[in-house]
């Protein structure tokens, strides 16, 4: 019994520590927001929302762990293509994670033939593709796209407005 209240509170422990909503995959906590917006709303919708940013997914594990999630909740996500926090907006063609590290990426899940940056150029954002079973494709940023949002398990807790000042 004693094991048992212990191992109950160690997932309360746990499931707190990602906000009401987000689930939890390694480092991190994630959204999947079934709305659709651009993708320059859909960043600040993360961070303005949940202090979070449009998902930068690093891993093959991490990619897994988000096209698993989708293909488990079908019945909200299904034909609904998703926006990722990735851009090539700096016009030299590196794609970049733009919305928090600003780094290059490194994993790279792209369906054959994409990034294709067609619609004369136009495509410079990256979104998981539900016609390419969610392999990853550029698509128009102004699209409406349901997204993904990301932030750190267990972040450091800021200190209390007006404590310790
Ligand atoms: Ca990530
Ligand atoms: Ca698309
Ligand atoms: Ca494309």
């Amino acid at each position: 019994m004693l094991r048992l209240l212990a191992f109950l509170l160690a997932v309360y422990t746990v499931g707190a520590l990602c906000p009401f909503g987000f689930t939890h995959y390694g480092e991190s906590c994630y959204a999947f927001i079934a709305e659709e917006m651009g993708w320059d709303k859909a960043e600040d919708f993360c961070l303005r929302k949940y202090g979070a940013h449009l998902a930068e997914v690093k891993t093959a594990g991490e990619n897994k762990f988000i096209v698993d999630f989708l293909n488990n909740n079908t019945h909200t996500f299904y034909g609904y293509d998703m926006w990722l926090g990735g851009t090539d907006n700096t016009f030299d063609n590196s794609w970049r994670w733009a919305a928090l590290s600003n780094t290059t990426l490194t994993f790279t899940d792209w369906s054959p033939g994409q990034p294709d940056g067609s619609f004369q150029g136009l495509e410079r954002c990256l979104e998981l593709e539900s016609s390419y079973n969610l392999k990853w494709n550029d698509d128009d940023c102004s699209d409406h796209n349901m997204f993904i949002c990301e932030r750190p398990f267990n972040p450091p807790i800021p200190p209390l407005p007006g404590v310790g000042r």
